[in-house]
């Protein structure tokens, strides 16, 4: 049992290789960690590549969670777990297997290397933004609900890819 949890979203998106099967894994290795537990995820979403787009078309994911790891710990499970797919860091914003990024960690804000949380920019990009509305339509980001910014975005980039319940239960669905 865990003791002072705090809830934590976390984007998930991949456009290499199998990026639903690569999704569906991390979400299990997350599950397997005693210190994280699930508690919701989003519908998959088929994203248009956002930054450069000349590169394969993505599938998007959020996932709700509550955990006791601190925000850093939490980044490094994301960063071992991208690793444990055979994620290999090429060029910024560039084609990957599996990318799992801290989104928000409670209201704590933190702004040092390699950790800026809330996510910044998140609220600008709709692979992000509609995909969380699912999980917490009603947190506030950035002083605004995650909801009015997921409406006022462009949809035009983004579909629904599978909402079955339990898509992101490997074998199950
Ligand atoms: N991630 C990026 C860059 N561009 N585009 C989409 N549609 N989805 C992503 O997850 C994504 C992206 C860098 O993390
Ligand atoms: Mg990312
Ligand atoms: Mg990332």
């Amino acid at each position: 049992m865990m003791t002072k949890t705090i809830q934590a979203a976390l984007g998930l998106g991949g456009n290499l290789g199998d990026p639903k099967a690569q999704i569906q894994e991390a979400l299990l290795l997350l599950s397997a960690n005693e210190n994280i537990d699930i508690e919701a995820v989003s519908h998959l979403y088929k994203t248009a590549p956002w930054g450069n787009t000349d590169q394969p078309s993505f599938l998007n994911a959020c996932v709700l969670i509550s955990t006791n790891l601190s925000a850093r710990r939490l980044l490094e499970v994301c960063l071992a777990i991208e690793g444990e797919l055979g994620r290999v860091r090429l060029e910024r914003w560039g084609p990957r297997a599996i990318d799992l990024d801290v989104l928000f960690y409670a209201d704590v804000q933190v702004d040092e290397p390699g950790l800026e949380l809330p996510h910044p920019r998140m609220t600008e990009r709709a692979f992000v933004m509609v995909p969380l509305s699912d999980v917490v339509p009603d947190k506030i980001i950035e002083e605004n609900i995650v909801q009015f910014w997921a409406d006022r975005l462009s949809k035009d980039d983004i579909e629904v890819a599978d909402d079955t319940p339990l898509w992101w239960q490997k074998g199950k669905a």
